[in-house]
């Protein structure tokens, strides 16, 4: 009896929640985004429910190296889309820990500038080290914004490791930030950002050193050609072949590097411009449907993959993993015989 009442609290809560968020409520809305990022027991339940109001928003990732000004430049670019009449919802997502919070805080100062506006819901996650989690919890943070209507939606990674790569799924258009300055790191970009990027953006172009770091990446764009796309899936890189860069040279998108100096929002109108060009161009072109077909098949995988490791951990003896480890480290097993013998357990 007492299951029942629970369940009957649990979903009418959930009702509430996603009735706050098809209506703009800001607060459920926040509520919302609170239980599917801690993944909660309902998590599951509210993005089922809210899906199919979702697939309007188009999403723009963010993505450069620390400090690069992303977080300025994800102000001043919400700014402008609310001048062209857009609401814009913000995730950023920051590598450091909630409890050392210095990022946290710096996001929250430069957010200010958008704090009052009922057209901008702004969110920083912690990713918390969660291995592969990122992309999920990120996806499902944007499912939310996305069924409540927000008609853009910036997503602002630090480009470190895997995770530049991973907002490329994400997206439907990659910014890449640069800065000039950097000298030799200009050189050091991975070849895979170059890959992932619709738009590559210098920021502080006030600072010295900008026609070096655009000759630089011109340059680098021209080897690079862009024919292919690389995407992450199945968790290996495929090379995928676009519908247009199969068809007439000027289908092809043009990856180009603009200028901006995000702290004074100069050439940031011309940026938005700019997303909004690609964004023509991926529905003109097809390549919206591709995208769209891998961001699903991304979703459904990091789903399942999120569940069989509950799964397996859930059914995990308590202390099992912890006497193979030091099994390991005695040397008296090896880490795959100790995974293959955990996973017969199971
Ligand atoms: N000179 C100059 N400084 C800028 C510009 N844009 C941002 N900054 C400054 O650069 C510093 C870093 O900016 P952020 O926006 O926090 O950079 P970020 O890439 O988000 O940093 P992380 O999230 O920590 O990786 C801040 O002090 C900004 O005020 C710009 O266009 N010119
Ligand atoms: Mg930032």
């Amino acid at each position: 009896m007492a299951a029942i009442t629970a369940l009957a609290q649990r979903s009418e809560t959930a009702t509430a929640l996603i009735d706050g968020v098809l209506h703009g409520n800001r607060l459920l809305l926040a509520r919302t985004i609170t239980q599917v990022e801690n993944q909660t027991a309902q998590a599951s339940d509210l993005l089922h429910a809210l899906y199919p109001h979702s697939g309007r928003a188009h999403i723009i990732g963010v993505t450069g190296a620390p400090g690069t000004g992303k977080s300025t430049l994800v102000t001043a670019l919400a700014r402008c889309y609310r001048q062209a009449g857009m609401t814009v919802g913000i995730v950023a997502i920051d590598p450091t820990s909630p409890f050392t919070g210095g990022a946290l805080l710096g996001d929250r100062v430069r957010m200010r500038a958008l704090a009052g506006d009922a057209g901008v819901f702004m969110r920083s996650m912690a990713t918390r080290g969660s291995l592969g989690g990122l992309s999920k919890t990120t996806g499902d943070v944007v499912t939310v914004l996305d069924a409540a209507g927000f008609d853009r939606i910036l997503v602002e990674t630090v480009g470190v490791g895997q995770a530049e790569v991973e907002i490329a799924s994400t997206a439907h258009t990659t910014l890449v930030v640069e800065a000039p300055g950097l000298g030799d790191e200009v050189q050091a970009i991975k070849a895979g950002i170059l890959e992932i990027a619709d738009v590559l953006v210098i920021n502080k172009a006030d600072r010295p050193g900008v026609d070096a770091t655009l000759r630089a990446l011109q340059m680098m764009l021209q080897i690079e050609g862009e024919s292919t796309r690389l995407v992450r899936h199945h968790g290996q890189l495929l090379r995928v072949e676009s519908p247009a860069a199969a068809g007439a040279e000027e289908q092809r998108w043009q990856v180009t590097v603009m200028k901006t100096v995000a702290a004074e929002s100069t050439g940031v109108e011309e940026l938005r411009a700019q997303v909004e060009r690609h964004r023509e161009w991926l529905v003109a072109s097809g390549e919206m449907a591709v995208r769209e077909q891998l961001r699903i098949a991304n979703t459904l995988e990091n789903i399942i993959r999120a569940e069989l490791n509950r799964r397996i951990l859930s059914r995990m003896p308590d202390g099992r993993m912890n006497e193979m480890v030091d099994a390991i480290r005695r040397r008296e097993t090896d880490p795959y015989r100790a995974a293959a013998d955990l996973l017969h357990l199971l």
